[in-house]
């Protein structure tokens, strides 16, 4: 059997080196009296050289007899080759099938046909063979490393919050409800309240990446029933500060993939056009923005004060715009019970909206610390203050002023590489067709 601790990547083979190389059958080129198998591992390709007439017949059989796909283990000698497509191959002294692939397969790794994205999604583990694909999660991988970094480096602690629980708080109808031991229960929707509750407590700015979900009627290319949620919460900021933490953790997360993440830029054909987003990102706010918007055009009716800005709006601001920028100063009453309003206007909530020239990536705000505004506020929103008790109470035992935001992780991936459907961001993506894989 394989004992894979000698194992070789094919990127590390140099000429000269007896290596052992496993991967999957990527391709059989049989030019007659010469024949190829390219074997592919997660470091790259190699080419495996058979000559019919000169080697084992039984070597020759089972190394060019396999199906594409099927998991290999070739030992041998690795000599340079300018004709090889990575410079070098290798003369094989044996081939051990591991894993045999059925010849049907439900869609082609080499990617030589294209398929559907719900192809792909039923089928992820060949989907991810794919350099492209892969690319995308490696990337997804640093940003999340780079994001973590960047808010330990501000002293920020990471949580992890309950996604079990008893009540929602951005809007009662897209909570998924479960029984939880015969009593109702909701997935979380946000950590909302208890990242709140930790800047209460000794730990004072926090941080969670963790799963949100919501019942989302809609399907939408930009939407998911269970997304990633990137949570910051800090004590003693206000939404000032929590917009100079939003810049600078997606610049970072830009700045981490232009740095470390080449090859998978090349692979997703980004390499010339990757760009880290440079400067301030410009503050407007919304009364600026609905001017902007309707100064475009580009809608049939004008917007107003109050009016949530319709996607389309969001486009045509972006467009105007061009680059990553924040809408400030909302009317109050479309911002959550936890938002807090301008201290001199009462009609002005604190929260912020951090866009993509083509979608809405953050929201955040300063909260509500004050224990008797914030009951107000539930009641306002037509919510049960009763029921969020075991929330409200904390605030009666020294709330400190704070202020944070929520980043959706698959929509800062999605708007960072251009991908057109946000499942693309997802390995399993959960949406209204899809609970399985
Ligand atoms: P043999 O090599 O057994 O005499 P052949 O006539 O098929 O048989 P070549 O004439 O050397 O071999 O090559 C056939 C094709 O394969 C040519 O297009 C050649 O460029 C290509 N080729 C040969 N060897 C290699 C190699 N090691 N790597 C990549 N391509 C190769
Ligand atoms: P909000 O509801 O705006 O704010 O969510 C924050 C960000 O999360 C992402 N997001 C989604 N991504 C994909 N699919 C979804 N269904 C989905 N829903 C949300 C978006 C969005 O901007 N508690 C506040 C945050 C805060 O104030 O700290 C909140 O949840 O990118």
């Amino acid at each position: 059997r394989a004992h894979m601790q000698d194992r070789t990547y094919t990127a590390d083979a140099e000429p000269g080196d007896h290596v052992k190389v496993a991967g999957w059958v990527h391709e059989i080129r049989d030019l007659g009296g010469i024949a190829f198998l390219i074997l592919r591992d997660k470091s790259g390709k190699i080419q495996v050289k058979f000559e019919k007439d000169e080697m084992d017949e039984e070597l020759v059989e089972t190394g060019l007899g396999v199906h594409r796909e099927s998991v290999v283990v070739v030992e041998g000698d690795v000599e340079e080759e300018p004709r090889a497509p990575t410079g070098v191959e290798v003369t094989p002294e044996s081939v051990e099938v591991l894993a045999d692939a059925d010849p049907e397969l439900p869609l082609d790794p080499s990617g030589k046909v294209d398929a559907e994205l719900s192809t792909r999604l039923d089928n992820r583990t060949l989907d991810l063979r794919k350099d492209e694909v892969k690319a995308i999660f490696e990337i997804r991988a640093e940003v999340l490393r780079a994001v973590r970094e960047q808010f330990r480096d501000f002293y920020a602690t990471e949580i992890n919050t309950p996604k079990i629980v008893a009540t929602g708080t951005e809007g009662g109808t897209e909570l998924f409800p479960i029984t939880y031991f015969g009593k109702e229960a909701f997935m979380n929707q946000s950590p909302q309240l208890f990242k709140q509750l930790m800047v209460g407590s000794g730990l004072e700015r926090v941080f969670e990446i963790g799963p949100i979900f919501r019942a989302e009627e809609h399907n939408t290319p930009r939407h998911l029933n269970e997304a990633t949620s990137i949570d910051f919460e800090s004590a003693f900021a206000d939404h000032t500060e929590a917009m100079d933490v939003c810049e600078a953790v997606v610049k970072a997360a830009y700045e981490a993939v232009a740095e470390n993440c080449e090859e998978e830029l090349e692979a997703l054909d980004l390499q010339g056009e990757f760009e880290v987003p440079e400067g301030d990102f410009p503050r407007l706010s919304y009364e600026e923005a609905i001017e902007r918007i309707n100064a475009t055009g580009e809608l049939d009716e004008q917007l107003v004060w109050g009016d949530d800005l319709p996607t389309e709006g969001e486009k045509a601001l972006g467009d105007d715009v061009g680059s990553h920028y924040f809408i400030t100063d909302w009317p109050s009453e479309i911002k959550p019970f936890y938002i807090k309003d301008h201290d001199d206007d009462e009609q002005l909530s604190t929260g912020f909206d951090m866009m993509h020239p083509t979608m809405e990536l953050v929201s955040g705000g300063q909260r509500e610390h004050r224990y008797e505004q914030l009951v107000e506020g539930f009641e306002q929103q037509g919510l049960d203050p009763e029921s969020f008790d075991y929330y409200t109470k904390m605030f009666k035992y020294g709330m400190p002023p704070h202020a944070g935001f929520g980043l959706g992780g698959e929509r800062l991936i999605m708007t960072m590489l251009g991908l057109g459907n946000i499942r693309e961001a997802v390995l399993f993506p959960r949406d209204r067709q899809r609970l399985s894989p």
